[in-house]
């Protein structure tokens, strides 16, 4: 029965339900959303994103918002914040002012699932599987997939990755030798013009995490990253009363190198941050967050990214 407001955004679908939703939407309004495929997984699934912008003829100028989530397999709210944003744009234009003001503004480029091969197995082998499942036949035949985010071309491998394929965070066997990835790269890279604010939905810990990873020195633009994450944080304040904090990739957690963050921040992206999303640490739940939580925790990302598409157009 389809129609895209029947879908349920407050549970964790398989990867199916989520593409069947985005074909819906791009179907039922194809004044404001197309969907397009960027990638097929290594064990074949297509990979998709949604573009959302006012249904009028769009300014190839135009400034956009980027958000992936799903990259790492077990963080199954990311794919829940992301499904949830999509559907509260497309609700919200025309109705919610804040909404409307900013699709005015800033094109949306949304791509909820990126790992469907990991969610899948996270969803029905092993809960907390993190990487993709490619295999890695001439190296070790046991232990399948690399980590999605050390997998990026920009100082690859230097520091906060492992080189064997049974580590969690195995870079890969070369850059990009993720499908997925080099399926976003391309795409972050070539057919987005103006990209302004990037998202990349990770969870957990309740952070904001800028670049660089790859080191501990500051980026050129680091303050005004930061100024614009304290509005994000302080915005999530005023929203539901949590507390998110941030600094760098490299201060706030560890080290890590091959990370989109980064490759991002080369491009020369303005504002980009890494976010985890909920629980922190002392709620206990980790991974396992409730679908109860979906709602509360889109509702901080979209206050998140309405603080800073405000500073950004203001600076
Ligand atoms: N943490 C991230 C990781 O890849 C991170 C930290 C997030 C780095 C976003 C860069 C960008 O290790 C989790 N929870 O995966
Ligand atoms: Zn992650």
């Amino acid at each position: 029965g389809s129609n895209w407001k029947n879908f349920n955004t407050h549970m964790y679908h398989p990867y199916s339900n989520m593409i069947d939703f985005m074909t819906v939407l791009a179907d039922q309004k194809p004044d404001m959303v197309e969907k397009f495929k960027v990638a097929t997984s290594s064990q074949g699934r297509s990979i998709y994103g949604v573009r959302i912008h006012p249904p009028r003829k769009s300014n190839p100028e135009k400034p956009s918002i980027i958000i992936d989530a799903g990259v790492h397999a077990r963080e199954w709210i990311a794919p829940g914040v992301a499904l949830y944003i999509i559907k509260r744009l497309v609700e919200g234009y025309g109705n919610d002012d804040k909404i409307t003001k900013n699709l005015d503004k800033f094109d949306w480029y949304i791509f909820p699932q990126v790992n469907p091969d990991g969610y899948e197995y996270s969803r029905t082998e092993d809960r907390l599987w993190r990487k993709t499942r490619s295999k890695n036949e001439t190296v070790n035949r046991y232990c399948h997939g690399a980590d999605a985010n050390r997998n990026w071309g920009y100082r690859w491998g230097e520091v906060g990755a492992n080189r064997t394929p049974c580590s969690n965070i195995y870079m890969g066997s070369h850059p990009y030798s993720e499908p997925e990835i080099l399926g976003l790269k391309d795409y972050f890279t070539w057919q987005i013009t103006n990209p302004m604010i990037y998202f990349s939905l990770h969870s957990y810990g309740q952070l904001f995490l800028s670049p660089w990873g790859y080191t501990n020195q500051r980026t050129d633009n680091h303050f005004d990253q930061q100024s614009a994450a304290r509005e994000a944080v302080n915005a999530i304040k005023n929203t539901t009363g949590v507390i998110y904090k941030s600094g760098t990739i490299s201060e706030m957690m560890y080290p890590a190198s091959g990370t989109s963050i980064d490759y991002m921040q080369h491009l020369g992206v303005p504002y980009i941050y890494g976010v985890e999303l909920r629980p922190n640490e002392l709620a206990g739940s980790g991974f396992n967050l409730p679908e109860s939580f979906i709602k509360e925790t889109g509702d901080e990302m979209i206050a998140a990214l309405q603080a800073i598409s405000e500073h950004a157009v203001r600076v």
